[in-house]
């Protein structure tokens, strides 16, 4: 009896200190939740857009649909040079404009004479996907598609045969040039075009003319593992602006009422929707130059800018998709692949070494008292574990502790998105040698927060944390940025 009764004391001492206690339950997903495919995009972060097609070699930005395709014909075309560039600045695949608004596609095709078989480049052999696919997969790249629902330069537009020959088209792009991880669909449809010689202005329902649905059938059947863009998605939604940044506020659920391709409101699609109905985060387009399309008179932006793109961008919970021009040699200026490259060694540089790893943390709370869920988990360098509380708890504080003064200038959280977006405040303290001092308070972390601010020293740091559900998170990492 003395020794059951000490048995069961010690069990209760052990589940008390947390050790012996890790049949704890997760807790229960909260609201709209990735899936296999969204996951594996938010964890690419960062990858291109290359916008390349006649109106290189015009100087427009929308094409009217009736340029001569002998128009096309870059001198010097090397998929590998952009490719090199990306890798180097940091991205992890190339989005190609297959397709823009006035037709002209840029691989061999049977659906249109309007495309690079009838232009003088490679004696109408080649083919621009072809060739970025292989380049791709040389260096480690995914690839993805746009392809302009619009079609300036198809007689059929508006009529029933455009959407067929668009599908067809899907089907070619899709079928042809191995794994395409994101299928990009913008949102500028219709207005005045060539349209096979009709000189007109055209408008189509933009709900329904396309039955969204069946055509994304095709991309789902083709590519299995590819996300599908649109302002309105339904994987990747836009984030509302051209100028680079998602709005610090930023949930990657949604309510989608009344949303479809070409059709969103803006603040919405930045915002998102706390405890929203599907999880459809944001994307973030930008161009490294003022146009989409290379043009003589544009140079790329500052270091500092691209900079500020990517911790408004990569910082706040998107994927920054950042677009490049090929000029009319068919490579990447030299001043912006120097751009690029800086822009990848800094960011490489920054998040070299997590200052927090390992280090002791403490918790207001931990689920069950539980190792599983325990405060560790956070500085453990494993994005499948996590810290988490009991469910009734939805304000939270975490200590990190340096153990000696430690000097830092960027702080990057990460949620357990797999059970859903949670947070919606946090601030962020350090103990200097003066007191305690915040370094920052904001709102959604979600997949992402980075955190830049000037350097401070300091031997703790203590985040509070309000949630709209018990709070999880797998990731806090330190750094001290030393270049810029
Ligand atoms: C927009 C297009 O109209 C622009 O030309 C560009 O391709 C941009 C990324 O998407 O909808």
């Amino acid at each position: 009896m003395r020794a059951l009764i000490i048995f069961a004391l010690l069990i209760i001492c052990l589940s008390a200190k947390g050790i012996s206690n890790n049949k704890v339950e997760p807790p229960a997903p909260f609201g709209a939740t990735p899936n296999d495919n969204q996951l594996r995009w938010h964890k690419m972060e960062f990858y291109g857009f290359l916008h390349f097609t006649v109106n290189t070699f015009t100087g427009k930005e929308w094409g009217y649909g009736d340029e001569s395709t002998e128009l096309f014909n870059p001198t010097e075309l090397n998929a590998n040079q952009w490719a090199k560039t990306a890798t180097k600045a940091g991205m992890k695949g190339l989005i190609i404009t297959a397709k823009h608004h006035d037709g002209f596609c840029l691989w061999q095709t049977e659906l249109t004479e309007h495309s690079i078989k009838n232009s003088p480049w490679r004696q109408g052999k080649g083919d621009v996907l072809k060739e970025l696919s292989e380049a791709c997969k040389q260096n480690n790249l995914k690839m993805g598609v746009y392809l302009s629902p619009w079609d300036r330069n198809s007689k059929d537009y508006g009529a029933e045969e455009y959407v067929t020959l668009y599908r067809n088209q899907l089907k070619e792009v899709l079928s042809n040039y191995g794994e395409i991880f994101e299928v990009w669909h913008d949102g500028a449809n219709g207005g005045d075009g060539y349209y096979g010689g009709a000189q007109e202005e055209r408008r189509i329902d933009k709900e329904t003319y396309y039955d969204w649905d069946n055509t994304w059938d095709i991309i789902r059947k083709l590519q299995p593992n590819a996300v599908i863009f649109s302002d309105a998605g339904p994987d990747v939604r836009w984030v509302g602006n051209e100028q680079g940044f998602a709005p610090e506020t930023c949930w990657a659920p949604i309510n989608p009422e009344g949303m479809f391709p070409g059709k969103a409101d803006q603040n919405l699609l930045g915002a998102g929707t706390p405890g929203g109905e599907v999880w459809r985060p944001a994307e973030v387009d930008v161009s490294i130059r003022d146009g989409w399309f290379y043009h003589e008179d544009q140079s790329p932006k500052s270091i500092e800018r691209l900079l500020d793109i990517y911790y408004n961008s990569v910082g706040n919970g998107a994927c920054l998709l950042l677009n490049i021009t090929p000029d009319k040699r068919g490579l990447i200026p030299e001043e912006d692949v120097q751009r690029l490259k800086e822009f990848g060694r800094i960011i490489e540089n920054t998040f070299s070494k997590n200052l927090a790893g390992n280090k002791r943390v403490t918790a207001s709370d931990t689920r069950g008292n539980s190792d599983k869920y325990s405060p560790m988990m956070i500085v453990d360098g494993n994005r499948e574990t996590y810290w988490a509380t009991d469910d009734d708890v939805t304000s939270a504080s975490l200590t990190i502790d340096f153990e000696e003064f430690t000097t830092f200038n960027r702080i990057r959280m990460q949620e357990y998105i797999q059970l859903g977006q949670r947070v919606s405040n946090f601030s962020i303290e350090a103990n200097t040698s003066e007191g305690w001092k915040t370094i920052s308070e904001g709102t959604t972390i979600g997949v992402r927060k980075i955190i830049r601010f000037d350097d401070i020293k300091a031997n703790q740091i203590r985040i509070d944390i309000e949630a709209i559900a018990s709070p999880t998170l797998s990731t806090v990492e330190v750094f001290k940025a030393e270049l810029e």
